[in-house]
């Protein structure tokens, strides 16, 4: 039985629930007792972090970790490429999402509340992840999707990203030029039958969580 410790607005919990639906195993989520960084969700997992998994009592942090697990766990459909020199690609382009993209959108949450908002931040952030997007633009060439014409591990993390970024910029009106091939890229990837559904889900609950930080 999989079991993961997991939030609606996880974005990284958000990876692993679409690695699951493409694989179509059934799952539980269980939101961290007390919260995550608890002590009573250290308890079970020290890291305090969501999400983590937790597979007939083995329990695993890091998303990353987590979908690589999983992969091999149920190898089909597979989700990373057959070559060895793509599958790290692939590998590398969700570490750049993880520590380089994720992080700068993740860095305007703070920005929501109209009273916390500082307009240098918020331009000089645009310009950091114009530019990361601009050198992932030239790093990949969708065809639709990140490894070629198949979802793989590489897209999972993308989905929620994008969601945030639509979210923070129509709230926070900052402007960001997006390379072409990633707009195409992102119609692609949230088209996607195992996307779809999450995706719809994960902008709506985007939505209330900004909703109550915007009423305070
Ligand atoms: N590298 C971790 C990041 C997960 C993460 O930062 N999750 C947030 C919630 S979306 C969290 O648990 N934050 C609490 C903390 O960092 O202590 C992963 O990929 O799972």
């Amino acid at each position: 039985m999989l079991m993961l410790y997991d939030l609606p607005i996880s974005s990284y919990g958000c990876k692993i629930r679409i690695l699951l639906r493409h694989k179509a195993l059934p799952w539980t989520s269980i939101a961290p007792p007390d919260g995550y960084g608890s002590p009573a969700y250290c308890e079970l997992v020290p890291s305090g972090t969501i999400p983590a998994l937790n597979h007939d009592g083995f329990i695993l942090a890091e998303s990353e970790a987590i979908a690589e697990y999983i992969n091999e766990l149920v190898p089909d459909p597979v989700m990373l490429p057959e070559n060895i020199q793509d599958r790290a690609t692939a590998r590398a382009l969700s570490r750049l999402h993880d520590t380089r993209i994720e992080p700068l959108l993740r860095a305007y949450f703070s920005q929501i509340s109209p009273e916390h908002r500082d307009i240098g931040f918020i331009r000089e952030n645009a310009a950091l992840l114009e530019n990361r997007l601009t050198q992932l633009a030239k790093i990949v060439s969708p065809a639709p999707f990140m490894t070629g014409n198949e979802l793989s591990l590489a897209d999972c993390g993308f989905v929620s990203s994008f969601a945030i970024l639509h979210c923070v910029q129509a709230l926070l009106g900052f402007e960001l030029a997006m390379p072409q091939t990633l707009r195409n890229y992102e119609r692609a990837l949230c088209a996607h039958p195992s996307v779809r559904d999450e995706h719809a889900a994960y902008i709506r609950v985007l939505d209330d969580w900004a909703g109550a930080k915007l009423r305070g």
